[in-house]
This record gives structure tokens, C-alpha cells and sequence, in this order.
């Protein structure tokens, strides 16, 4: 028999709006595979393989990996996992991502979040973050900005032209951003 289509939900936003901190609760809460795009590049970009000098290059200048590169690493872990439910942070990030996603998965995602944050917010999220990151400096940030603007804020309004955007003010604690998305959940899934 056919595999039950999983329930795709892609998590956009700019730098420092709290993607990962609230995908990493709906797991948590929900029960849904998180996969983070920035984190599966970090992780070949530090292991030996082909493409790990290049994705490092890339993230250093706040630009975007070459979609197939981003795309077959999303695919594995989606083909890898038996969860039905999947988050995907921070992907896609221009419009040739998303095409990409389209033609290889062979997917559209069920719903979109965009956590809506002033930019003056996420630098100083970015910036006080210490995780040794090569692109949480100020002069990559200001680019990871730039590309936002120019790349992934015309995905979003690809998808909600389709109607399957959902805008999250990510303005507040983590806890009170997160009240929000659980109530979102609660209305979709049941
Ligand atoms: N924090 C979180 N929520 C807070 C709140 N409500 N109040 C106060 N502080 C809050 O949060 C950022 C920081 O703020 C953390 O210290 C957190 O504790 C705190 P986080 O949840 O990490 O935000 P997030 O939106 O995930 O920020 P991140 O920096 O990860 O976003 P980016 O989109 O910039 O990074 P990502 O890892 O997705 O991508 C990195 C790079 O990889 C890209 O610039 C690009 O070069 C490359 N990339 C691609 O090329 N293609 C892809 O598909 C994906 C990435
Ligand atoms: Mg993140």
C-alpha cells in the first residue's frame, strides 16, 4: 500500500525570529520530526564531505546553499522517518528552493508559519547568541537581512497567496510566542 502523505509544515522567518526555539516545543508538545535546514548544512558543512568547504563559504556570506544540495538532505531525513508529522525550519528560502522541494519531494507543505519579527529584535537575539556560529556576527547578519528580504519574504507571500500562511507575531518571551503556535496546532490537527 501507499505511505499516508506526511503533514508538511515549512517554519519561515528571519534571522533570529525563533524558528528553532519554537519548532524544538511543537516537537516537544506534538510529537513532530523537526528537521532544521541550517542545522543539517552546519552538519556537512563540518563533516568531510564533497560539498563542506562550499556550504561553509555560502553560510559565511549569508547567502543560499544551491537548492539541490539543501533539498536532498531534507528529502533523506523525510524518506529516513515513519513520524507523519514534520516540521521543516528555515527552508525554503527563495523561490528556487521551493521549486526545488516541489520537483524532488514531490510535495507542497500543508501549512506555512512566519514568525513576524521588527529586525532590531533579531540582531540583538543573533548577536547575543553564543554559539560559536561562523554567520552570528554583525556584518553577516546584516546580509542574512538582506537576503531575507529579497529572498525568502516572496516565498511567503507565494504561500499565502495560496492560503496556507499562518503570521505569528514573534514579539514576547519564547513562552508567550509559543501559546500562540500551540493554539494554531490545536485548531489544524484536530
Ligand atoms: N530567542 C528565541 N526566541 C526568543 C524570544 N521570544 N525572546 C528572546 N530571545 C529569543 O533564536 C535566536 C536566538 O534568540 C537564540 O539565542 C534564542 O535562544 C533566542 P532561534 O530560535 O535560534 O531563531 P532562528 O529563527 O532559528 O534563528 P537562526 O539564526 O537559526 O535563523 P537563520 O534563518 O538565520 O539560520 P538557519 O540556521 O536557518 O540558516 C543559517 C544559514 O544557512 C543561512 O543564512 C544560509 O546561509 C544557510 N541556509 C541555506 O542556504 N539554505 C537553507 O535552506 C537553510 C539555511
Ligand atoms: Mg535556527
Amino acid at each position: 500500500p501507499d505511505k499516508i502523505r506526511p503533514f508538511i509544515t515549512f517554519v519561515l522567518g528571519g534571522p533570529g525570529s525563533g524558528k528553532g526555539t519554537q519548532c524544538t516545543k511543537i516537537a516537544e508538545t506534538f510529537g513532530f520530526l523537526h528537521i532544521s535546514a541550517g542545522e543539517l548544512l552546519r552538519k556537512e558543512m563540518s563533516s568531510n564531505c564533497e560539498y563542506g568547504a562550499i556550504i561553509r563559504d555560502i553560510i559565511k556570506e549569508g547567502k543560499i546553499v544551491p537548492s539541490e544540495i539543501t533539498v536532498n538532505l531534507i528529502h533523506k531525513a523525510i524518506k529516513s522517518t515513519s513520524n507523519q508529522n514534520i516540521l521543516i525550519d528555515g527552508f525554503p528560502r527563495s523561490d528556487e528552493n521551493r521549486m526545488a522541494f516541489e520537483r524532488i519531494v514531490g510535495v507542497e507543505p500543508d501549512l506555512v508559519i512566519f514568525f513576524d519579527c521588527p529586525e532590531d529584535e533579531m540582531v540583538k537575539r543573533v548577536l547575543s547568541r553564543n554559539e560559536g556560529r561562523i554567520d552570528d556576527n554583525t556584518e553577516t547578519v546584516k546580509k542574512r537581512l538582506k537576503v531575507f528580504d529579497k529572498l525568502n519574504l516572496p516565498v511567503i507571500t507565494y504561500y499565502s497567496w495560496k492560503g496556507k500562511v499562518q503570521k505569528i507575531n514573534a514579539v514576547g518571551t519564547a513562552e508567550e510566542i509559543f501559546e500562540k503556535v500551540r493554539q494554531l496546532f490545536a485548531s489544524e490537527r484536530c
